[in-house]
């Protein structure tokens, strides 16, 4: 059995929104044709209180993408984006949500960020998406979405480690592209044994 993870195709991550990623809104219509071709479809969506510990805003003296250590790790400090309920943290209208059989949200827990739709930044805490797919019968997952060297990377890479066969479609992923984040991803996701395609 097969998954579609289609990670934070959200307002604020297309273009004009609080963090946006070039060329974001491209990728909406090939992920809708996508949805089809698999047994299972799962979208996932960074979802914030306000104040959040990932908002530069939330830190005296900081400017966003400054990085701080935070007692699970080294954290970027983000523009405010994705608190909950708001337009921004919506889907992109045109993406086909009634599609989906599970909506897996993250980054609500105000003192820890989640890249991952498997585990909170701390790599410990789980979101409940591997029991999901598990229950399911799910061995297989391709990901797709935003952005490609935060979100869609730590999935791809968790979901491998986790023992899932693991594909990035990286076509239908656009990336943030912070300090050669984009390499770095490719790097960690090859060498975890994920197949980008
Ligand atoms: C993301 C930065 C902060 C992402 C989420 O979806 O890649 N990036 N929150
Ligand atoms: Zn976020």
């Amino acid at each position: 059995m097969h998954a579609l993870l289609v990670i934070d195709v959200q307002n604020d991550f297309c273009p004009d929104g609080a963090l946006a990623v070039a060329g974001g809104s491209e990728i909406v219509a090939g992920i809708n044709a996508l949805m089809g071709k698999f047994d299972a479809v799962v979208l996932t969506q960074d979802w914030h209180p306000a104040g959040h510990s990932s908002f530069a805003s939330s830190h005296a003296d900081a400017a966003p993408y400054d990085l701080i250590e935070m007692p699970y790790g080294t954290q970027v400090l983000w523009p405010e984006h994705c608190i909950q309920g708001t337009s921004g943290a919506a889907f992109h209208p045109v993406l086909e949500t009634d599609r989906a059989d599970l909506i897996v949200r993250k980054g609500f827990n105000p003192a820890i960020d989640s890249y991952s739709a498997f585990f909170e930044n701390d790599h410990k805490t789980p979101t409940g998406l591997e029991g999901y797919l598990r229950t399911r019968g799910i061995t297989q997952v391709t990901l797709v979405g935003l952005a490609l060297d935060f979100c869609v990377n730590y999935s791809a890479v968790d979901a491998a480690q986790l023992g899932f066969e693991v594909t990035v479609d990286t076509g239908l992923c656009r990336a943030i592209d912070l300090d050669g984040s984009g390499a770095a991803a490719q790097k960690a996701m090859t060498a975890a044994g994920v197949t980008l395609s």
